[in-house]
């Protein structure tokens, strides 16, 4: 008897779940008919939002906007290869294919679940409707580079009629292109169709380094999100994750070579990354024009090492007593050796050519405290303690492998190491501005962050704190070379983000310096005139969402139609 129960409910579970199968099939599908029927869409005064339409975030450069426009119907549109091609074009095809699908099935949707009281309004009869949208030509003239590099091209130019083209010397090119073609569509408009513009865009970057730091050892980040993270730089045309990824409070990195840094300085044996983590992460950045640079930050912020080699770390003395493990011990030769062949581990792990080398906020009291280190520094001339700082670094830069280019933070500069000369200075202070045109003085490159700090929270939509400065802007182009400041970074600092509040708290802040450091901005912009800035950027928040990127609300009360 029990037993028969028991296959009924099962044999009733299985019908569920065919039932369940068909109709999310019918609903995600292209050509279903019923979307055909549905010609009423029109949202009350007020309730249109978000309030622009096909505003691309960051602005491109140049665009022309024609009012004629097409539908799209994804059983129609393709996406052509006329130039060359490669997996990671093919990647990019299949992505943003899918992305057309999606939105295309959020109208319809939303048009049976909650639009369905609203006024027709037919497309077809609109003097300027030109019919369905054909075919995006994608020409890419040059062969694939293997990963996006520092002198990336990404220039693109983008032509929107029934039979579009994109073109691009580079596949960088070819990618930032089909993230603006993506977001040339729009919805809202009281229209059942997903509906595109005539537009001609030319459109590059004003900077080439346009990052993102994160920063995996005051919280741990899922692999998931950080994926999640690249989705959204990707939208947000930024193509640097500048991964710190170790600190004082944890080490997360896995070696094949010291397991026992992650073993006992990880926070658990779940919260580490794997080497085959890693490399998925790696390609993912890859296949969205994004590169992955670790950070491995010395001497300072480096507690989390001594769980397993508390030899490397400086004990800091207080009153003639050890008090507690401070920055690594620099008059140890294991020290090195343990640096030098972990980074060459890392190296192999991380495909581009630089390297952060971390050399801020390093405790220089704890060294001066020790009385061995103090007899080093006799014996070795050095008079203080930021001597040793640059003695130290000056030992470590040689470590690097070949193939790979050191980033400092500021303090190396300051303490005035000799760098190689293609080495960049990122610039963190509030003091960053006057900081940055003593390092361009000395002809190094800059990456500018003191803008951007997303750990700091203000009121309001506290983007537009975000939006405010340009770096190039302060300087005379006579006296400094504009190129030397190669970009900038937003960093979302760990202490109080984890993967609960992550996303949310970097979207869409970060889109502000995205937008700062991609497009030609408005020298007119203040804070109180960015209204046209806050609708477009309502609309690519809402974008997001609808991608899948959990962003948060950009400026006050707002609605996004198809978010979930
Ligand atoms: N962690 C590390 C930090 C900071 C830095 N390095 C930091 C300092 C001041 C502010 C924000 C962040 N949390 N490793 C300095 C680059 Cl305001």
């Amino acid at each position: 008897m029990s037993l028969l129960r028991i296959i009924l409910v099962i044999l009733n579970l299985v019908c569920i779940a065919i039932v369940l199968y068909l109709l999310s099939n019918y609903l995600m599908s292209d050509d279903n008919k019923q979307s055909e029927s549905l010609t009423i869409v029109k949202l009350k005064p007020g309730q249109l939002y978000p309030p622009t339409e096909g505003e691309v975030w960051p602005k491109p450069q140049q665009q022309i906007t024609e009012q004629t426009y097409f539908k799209l119907s994804p059983s129609v549109f393709k996406f052509t290869e006329k130039g060359e091609t490669c997996e990671i074009l093919k990647n990019a095809i299949e992505r943003y294919a899918t992305v057309l699908r999606r939105l295309h099935n959020i109208v319809w949707i939303n048009l049976k679940k909650t639009w369905k009281h609203a006024e027709p309004r037919q497309v077809d009869t609109n003097p300027d409707f030109k019919g369905t949208l054909e075919e995006l030509q994608i020409n890419l003239r040059r062969p694939c580079e293997d990963y996006p590099h520092m002198d990336m091209d990404e220039n693109y130019s983008l032509n929107v009629s029934a039979v579009s083209s994109l073109t691009s010397d580079s596949i960088w090119g070819i990618l930032r292109g089909m993230e603006t073609f993506a977001q040339l569509f729009y919805l809202c408009k009281g229209y059942k169709d997903v509906l595109i513009n005539s537009t001609q865009i030319v459109d590059f970057p004003r900077y080439t380094y346009r990052g993102l730091l994160i920063d995996t050892s005051r919280h741990y980040l899922s692999v998931a999100n950080i994926l999640k993270t690249l989705d959204a730089m990707e939208m947000n045309k930024m193509n640097v994750l500048h991964w710190h990824i170790v600190d004082d409070q944890s080490f997360p990195y896995q070696s094949e070579k010291f397991p026992k840094l992650s073993e006992q300085g990880a926070y658990d044996s779940s919260m580490i990354y794997t080497k085959a983590n890693i490399n998925k992460i790696v390609k993912y950045a890859r296949d969205r024009g994004i590169r992955i640079l670790p950070e491995f930050d010395v001497p300072g912020h480096t507690k989390s090492w001594g769980s397993a080699y508390p030899g490397i770390l400086t004990e800091c003395y207080k009153s003639g007593k050890v008090v507690g493990l401070g920055p690594m011990d620099p008059t140890k030769n294991i020290t090195y050796k343990l640096i030098g062949e972990l980074f060459h581990e890392v190296q192999e792990l991380f495909p581009d050519k630089y390297f952060h080398l971390g050399g801020d906020e390093v405790a220089l009291n704890c060294w001066t405290s020790n009385p061995e280190i103090q007899k080093f520094m006799d014996n070795h001339k050095l008079t203080n303690n930021s001597e040793l700082h640059a003695y130290f670094m000056t030992k470590v830069l040689p470590l690097l492998d070949q193939k790979s280019k050191p980033i400092v933070w500021q303090e190396v500069f300051f303490n005035n190491v000799t760098l190689p000369s293609d080495a960049i200075v990122q610039v963190w202070h509030p003091s960053g501005p006057k900081d940055m045109i003593a390092i361009l003085s000395k002809r190094h490159k800059v990456i500018y962050s003191s803008s951007w700090y997303l750990d700091q929270l203000h009121n309001g939509g506290d983007w537009v704190y975000f939006y405010v400065f340009d770096p190039r802007r302060i300087l005379d182009s006579k006296l400094y070379k504009l190129e030397d400041i190669v970009g900038g970074e937003a960093c979302m600092w760990g202490e109080l983000v984890d993967d609960t509040n992550f996303i949310a708290r970097v979207w869409p802040r970060a889109s502000a310096a995205a937008e700062v450091l991609w497009s030609a901005l408005d020298p007119q912009y203040t804070i109180s005139n960015g209204s046209q800035i806050a609708s477009r950027l309502e609309e690519h928040v809402c974008r997001m969402n609808r991608r899948g990127v959990r962003a948060q609300p950009a400026n006050g009360p707002s609605a996004c139609v198809g978010r979930n």
